[in-house]
């Protein structure tokens, strides 16, 4: 079928040769009237993309805990930081068979939350299901595997290697401390839609911590899915293709699966707009491939969506260096003053540690200057 109008063009379509036996038209579109991005509040859009596609089925759990969690800490007066982590996947079907995925292992989000829980924050880590997790990261994806460096005794105990325990020891402390104070909240989420409805319900659980709140958007969040309304119920049939094959693209019939794929609402806006409009620092990241428009893409994101700080990072450098972009100042266009400043890991690719023990306290030293702001202006400071 045709897609007409302004919703054609922000509508993107992807050949997927591997999938190779069919072709197969998932979009069953809704007249137009109903579905017009232009006559349609981005709220309107937002309300409709969450009355039709599907929350996780622990969302009133989640959402309790979220609660719990945040008055918690919000009455011992602690900062609390939602960080989103890891990629979303986009199902293909309801049964879902097949998904989009994208590379995301979490390393970034899982890292960060140590560095936070490290500098006193309560870290609500909102992640992607079997992705990298705060301290487990140190031994679940490593290749340097911890069964190997233990050996059983004598009695039947076991006994760790001491230069792998030296290791440990400061990572089970650090997990300790966590666990003792209550100051880790870990909520998993799967698809991007299940993403889309935790982060609304995090976001506007994160209201009554005010400026003492940040925001650290580091999940790759897909930025097209399959509607709910056009899903397939039933794993997509290689058979389909005799009823649903189109000369129009001159495929050979039954080779081809053509996907169409509607934009992801703009989240960013509604979170700070709609969810949580308050003084809490909102840092989102951005991912390019290309290094020539890295800088533009993170500035667009910034006048766009009026926050304060875009982390800036390529995939092939992600892991040694990032840019700071901060939109120094609000108003119009032509007054916005931008600051860039890169962060680098001493050594680059083949250098020690990681890049969050640098990201994390920058980060933390621009949230305390816009408490001292927002205390300012509210004649506290
Ligand atoms: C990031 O840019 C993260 O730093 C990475 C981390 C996903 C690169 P890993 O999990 O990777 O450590 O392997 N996250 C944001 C990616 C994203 O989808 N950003 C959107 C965009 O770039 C805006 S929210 O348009």
């Amino acid at each position: 079928r045709q897609i007409e109008g302004s919703y054609r063009a922000t509508t993107h379509q992807i050949h997927t040769n591997h999938l190779l036996s069919t072709n197969y038209n998932l979009r069953h579109l809704p007249a137009r009237s109903e579905r017009s991005s232009s006559t349609m509040s981005l709220t309107n859009e937002a309300d409709a993309y969450f009355a039709e596609n599907p929350a996780p089925p622990s969302l009133a759990t989640a959402k309790k805990q979220l609660d719990d969690f945040i008055s918690t800490h919000v009455a011992q007066n602690r900062r609390v930081v939602l960080i989103t982590s890891g990629g979303t996947t986009v199902p293909l079907e309801r049964n879902t068979v097949r998904f989009l995925d994208n590379f995301s292992a979490g390393t970034r989000g899982a890292c960060s939350a140590e560095y936070f829980l490290k500098a006193g924050y309560a870290v609500v880590f909102l992640h992607r299901q079997w992705s990298l997790l705060p301290f487990a990261r140190h031994y679940t994806h490593s290749r340097n595997f911890f069964l190997g460096h233990m050996s059983e005794t004598a009695d039947g105990g076991i006994e760790i290697e001491d230069d792998y325990a030296k290791t440990l020891l400061p990572i089970l402390r650090a997990y300790k401390k966590t666990q003792k104070e209550g100051t880790l909240l870990m909520i998993p989420f799967t698809t991007v839609s299940e993403y889309l409805h935790l982060l609304r319900e995090a976001a506007m659980s994160m209201r009554p911590v005010g400026a003492n709140g940040v925001f650290y958007l580091a999940a790759a969040v897909s930025d097209f899915f399959v509607p709910s309304s056009e899903m397939s119920e039933h794993k997509i049939q290689s058979g389909d293709a005799d009823s649903m094959a189109t000369p129009v693209t001159g495929a050979p019939r039954g080779k081809t699966l053509n996907l169409h794929l509607s934009p992801t609402p703009k989240f960013l806006h509604h979170l700070i707009s709609t969810w949580a409009p308050t003084p809490a620092l909102v840092v989102s990241f951005k991912l390019e491939t290309d290094p020539g428009i890295l800088l533009a893409k993170a500035k667009q994101a910034l006048r766009r969506y009026g926050h304060r700080l875009v982390i800036g990072n390529l995939l092939k450098t992600r892991s040694w260096e990032v840019v700071f972009v901060e939109n120094g100042q609000g108003g119009k266009e032509e007054d916005e003053r931008w600051k860039e400043d890169w962060i680098r890991l001493e050594g680059g690719e083949k250098g020690k540690g990681e890049i969050e023990a640098l990201i994390i306290p920058e980060v933390v030293r621009r949230h305390e200057g816009m408490m001292k702001e927002v205390a300012g202006s509210n004649g506290n400071g």
